[in-house]
């Protein structure tokens, strides 16, 4: 398992509303996790229709991608061993009433189309995900400090 595993972390247009940016990226700090990249910006229609892709035949769909256009997102990419399915642990569930108290939308949230957090479901979309919202030049190469006390 490699500890440079990276994934696509953004917090959605609620959760910047709602004031949870910096529990958010805490929580993330907090487990030991590396910052590598992250913005702060509205992203267009044709990002969110290429990020959302794979729900383009959802009902949901249209009302996703414009409720994700209307304000401010923080796009992340963290790094660490096995990131992209503890970091989707850390969400919680989709539907945050199915998610256990503990988790970002357990805590935080109530209503699926405002589950303040995305997070990539796996490794091959990570990958996809961070290529689609930063340039290559914008991943930045650095070494935790605290590495030694986080990795046997
Ligand atoms: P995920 O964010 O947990 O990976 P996906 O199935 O990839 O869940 O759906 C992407 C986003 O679309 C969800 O986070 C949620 O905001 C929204 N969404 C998913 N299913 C529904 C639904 O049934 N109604 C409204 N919004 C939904
Ligand atoms: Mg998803």
């Amino acid at each position: 398992m490699s500890n440079t595993e990276r994934t696509f972390i953004m917090i959605k247009p609620d959760g910047v509303a709602r004031g949870l940016v910096a529990e958010i990226i805490s929580r993330f700090e907090r487990r030991g996790f590396k910052l590598v990249a992250m913005k702060f910006m509205v992203a267009d229609e044709a990002l969110l229709q290429q990020h959302y892709g794979a729900l383009a035949d959802k009902p949901f769909f249209p009302g996703l991608v414009k409720f994700i256009g209307s304000g401010p997102v923080v796009p992340m990419v963290w790094e660490g061993k096995d990131v992209v399915k503890q970091g989707r642990a850390m969400l919680g569930e989709t539907n945050p009433l199915a998610s256990k108290p503990g988790t970002i939308r357990g805590d935080f949230g109530i209503d699926i189309g405002r589950n303040v957090v995305h997070g990539s479901d796996s490794v091959e979309t990570a990958e996809r995900e961070i290529g689609l919202w930063f340039d290559k030049g914008q991943l930045v190469d650095w070494t935790l400090p605290l590495a030694g006390s986080i990795y046997e």
